[in-house]
């Protein structure tokens, strides 16, 4: 049996953490066996990783490195969380896959694309969600959004510190990859009350998963 791969994708503070919180308890509710889980750091290695990368020290990561890191954060979190958890028939959702490399280390940093899609094919050792949400949003709401969630004390990260046009090409980046696979990327617009969102997202999912996978009784 084999499960179904679930992926949510967007810019800062476009509300993935909060629909992917919300659909997994949908789910759960309606009798799915869901593995929740995120990148970076959806594993103990992943979390070290993502400490490196959201909150280097010393001199800043080359582009690189931050490049290889994630992509070492990606196949650990295949190989110990993805993989077996599809295997089993559960329904993954994760709060960022292989998309996020195309629009963050291609279009935000400048990286080449064919050489991304070669290691990310590499990294994921096939594994490729079925169904990938992004969640749209202008950089200035998501941004003023994730300031807000942070509040005065906490410090900004890595990416929260790049400039308004880095996030403007990831976003573009995004909606570059939803325009060359729009059976996979359904971009849902963020710019809406949260409950109508969830209602569309679940809905949605539920009808890639009927026939699928049946609704558990
Ligand atoms: N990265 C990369 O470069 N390459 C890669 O391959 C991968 C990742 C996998 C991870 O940061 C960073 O790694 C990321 C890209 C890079 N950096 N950036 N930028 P992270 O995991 O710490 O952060 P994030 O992924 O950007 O997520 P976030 O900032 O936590 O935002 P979010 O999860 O999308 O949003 P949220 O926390 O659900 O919502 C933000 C706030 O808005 C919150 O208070 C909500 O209650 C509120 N919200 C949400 N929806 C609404 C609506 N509809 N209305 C009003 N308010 C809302």
């Amino acid at each position: 049996m084999t499960g179904f791969f679930i992926t949510f994708e967007g810019i800062e503070g476009c509300g993935k953490s909060t629909h992917v919180a919300a659909l997994a308890q949908s789910l759960r509710e309606c009798g799915y066996d869901v593995v929740a889980t995120r990148e970076p750091g959806g594993t103990a290695t992943g979390q070290t990783l993502r400490n490196i990368l959201l909150h280097p020290t010393g001199a800043p990561l080359a582009t690189g490195a931050e490049l290889l890191l994630m992509l070492a954060d990606r196949a650990q979190h295949v190989e110990e969380v993805i993989a077996p958890a599809l295997r089993a028939g559960k329904v993954v959702i994760s709060d960022r896959f292989v998309d996020s490399t195309l629009a963050y280390q291609g279009h935000g940093r400048g990286i080449e694309h064919d050489l991304l899609l070669r290691l990310n094919t590499f990294a994921c050792g096939g594994y490729m969600p079925a169904l990938t949400i992004l969640l749209d949003l202008s950089v200035e709401e998501g941004l003023r959004r994730a300031n807000k969630r942070r509040g005065a004390t906490e410090t900004v990260d890595h990416f929260e510190a790049e400039s308004t046009a880095f996030h403007g090409r990831v976003r573009q980046g995004f909606l570059a990859v939803a325009q060359a696979e729009p059976q996979r990327v359904r971009v849902i617009d963020s710019l809406r009350p949260l409950a109508e969102i969830s209602q569309e997202i679940l809905a949605l999912v539920l009808t890639h998963l009927t026939p699928h996978a049946p609704r558990p009784t």
